[in-house]
């Protein structure tokens, strides 16, 4: 799954325009770097950051789903906690419900999940992400994300979603301490061995800081990120959420050639 962010503040003098028109140069460069998925996205995530409108998120991703689906049949996802957004992003053409909330941020988000028919990506999350990396704590933090994420997927499955669309992600970075975030990744299994297909976002995260404190430049962890990716897709994740299409294909290509 290649990210495709349509925030028009990560571009020092762009507007709208030109973050969508960016948005889909972008598409197309991790379509040709063999994407089998892309992820686009209106509103950042990143501890600490500002929430958008639901009118500037529609505004941002909509436009950039159309261009995209218009020159591409590459399924898409839309990465959104607003059901406003997911309804028109899958009335665009997008056929996953990417959400960090796992479907809690509205009362009726999994009863709109279940009406679209699109599959979904419910991802684990403590708090919330303007405060959610302030003191992140658990018991067992691999037993709480797992339970997390099993109720989470038999209550999809009650609001009638088919089992087969139900993505879990553990959310990396989610509030949770890189100690908490290397747990995870250690156990992936566990997460995995609940039956549903595992997605995994881990690409260029502020983790990677606390083994590589000259990492500061989110650009500067492409090696640890493939090594996540590799660890993950032994385990048997199914999807991987990167920046980096072409380098974790060319990773996973060696790592299955060398697995035979
Ligand atoms: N991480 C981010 C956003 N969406 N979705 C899933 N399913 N899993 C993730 O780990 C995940 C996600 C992080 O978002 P942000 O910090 O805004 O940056 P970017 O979108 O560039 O990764």
């Amino acid at each position: 799954m290649g990210i495709v962010n349509v925030t028009p503040d990560s571009f020092s003098d762009g507007g709208r325009f030109a973050a969508c028109d960016a948005a889909i140069v972008h598409a197309r460069r991790l379509i040709a770097e063999g994407a089998d998925i892309l992820d686009i996205g209106g509103e950042s995530t990143r501890p600490g950051a500002a929430s958008v409108s639901e009118a500037e998120e529609l505004a941002r991703v909509i436009p950039a789903i159309e261009a995209i689906r218009a020159e591409s049949p590459i399924p898409l996802s839309i990465d959104t906690m607003k059901r406003s957004v997911a309804r028109a992003a899958v009335a665009a053409g997008a056929g996953m419900w990417n959400d960090v909330t796992a479907l809690r941020f509205s009362s009726d988000s999994l009863a709109v999940a279940a009406e679209l028919g699109c599959s979904v990506v419910l991802m684990h999350m403590q708090g919330e992400p303007a405060t959610m990396q302030a003191d992140p704590r658990y018991g067992d933090v691999v037993a709480e994300v797992a339970a997390f994420l099993a109720a989470r997927a038999a209550a999809a499955e009650v609001a009638g979603m088919a089992r087969d669309r139900i993505w879990l992600d553990p959310g990396i970075g989610f509030g949770k301490t890189a100690a908490h975030n290397l747990a995870l990744l250690r156990n992936l299994d566990r997460i995995v061995a609940l039956g549903y297909p595992v997605a995994l976002g881990a690409s260029r995260k502020g983790f990677i800081l606390a083994l590589d404190g000259a990492a500061k430049d989110p650009g500067d962890r492409l090696g640890a990120s493939l090594a996540v990716a590799l660890a993950g897709a032994r385990a048997g994740v199914a999807m991987l959420r990167v920046h980096d299409v072409r380098e974790t294909v060319q990773a996973l290509a060696l790592q299955a050639a060398i697995d035979g």
